[in-house]
């Protein structure tokens, strides 16, 4: 199995980039951020419980998130690998996730780390909320999911530092540009015995 976390501020193109990876690769996408809107747009509980925290730009709480990634994962018997997206968004999340994978006898290989600038994450966020409508993607919102990101989730970077499996890949450039970095590692990790 081929595992990677696709990790980066809000707006470094997480989703965008996992969208090509998939297809390149032949990945289980598990992306956080849309399994929640899923549960928004559904009416459940969990997502009506996760829909306060996204529109103030807060994470949703661990034990909210875990358990649907565990339910996830459970419910995926044969698969190539996944490309997580969005999570783990904390150092509670990627103990979790190691310990959920390592049940299933298997383990994360890279995480793989967008890094762009601040002014230009704010841009495509803005641009992305004025197409799209997204309730978290205005100004004011976008700057607390910076914040939050920088307290809580950049931490997780460390996490996996000390394994060895983070790669940082610069991510302001367009997005086949950014597509060949991430292809570069990958295709190294896949090639080495
Ligand atoms: P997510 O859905 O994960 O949203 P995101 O980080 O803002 O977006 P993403 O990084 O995927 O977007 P992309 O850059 O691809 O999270 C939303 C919320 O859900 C969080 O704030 C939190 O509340 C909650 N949540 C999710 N996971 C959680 C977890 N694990 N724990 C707790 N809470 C969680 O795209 C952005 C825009 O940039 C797009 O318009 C795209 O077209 C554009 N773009 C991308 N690449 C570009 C490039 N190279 N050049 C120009 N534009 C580009």
């Amino acid at each position: 199995m081929l595992n990677l976390i696709l990790f980066g501020p809000p707006g470094s193109g997480k989703g965008t980039q996992s969208a090509k990876l998939i297809q390149r690769y032949g990945l289980q996408h598990i992306s956080t951020g849309d399994l929640l809107r899923e549960e928004t747009a559904n009416g459940t509980s969990l997502g009506l419980e996760a829909k306060n925290y996204m529109d103030q730009g807060q994470l949703v709480p661990d034990a909210v998130v875990i358990g649907m990634i565990g339910s996830r994962l459970d419910a995926q018997t044969e698969s190539a690998g996944f490309i997580f997206d969005g999570f783990p968004r904390t150092s509670a999340q990627a103990a979790a996730l190691d310990e959920l994978l390592r049940q299933k006898n298997t383990k994360i290989d890279l995480l793989l780390s967008l890094e762009v600038p601040e002014d230009e994450l704010k841009r495509r966020l803005i641009h992305r909320g004025e197409l799209s409508g997204r309730s978290d993607d205005n100004e004011e919102i976008i700057e607390k999911r910076i914040l939050e990101y920088k307290a809580k989730t950049e931490p997780v970077a460390a996490y996996y530092a000390q394994q060895n499996k983070l790669v940082r890949i610069k991510g302001d450039g367009d997005i086949d540009a950014t597509f060949q970095l991430l292809e570069k590692e990958i295709d190294q990790l896949i090639n080495t015995p």
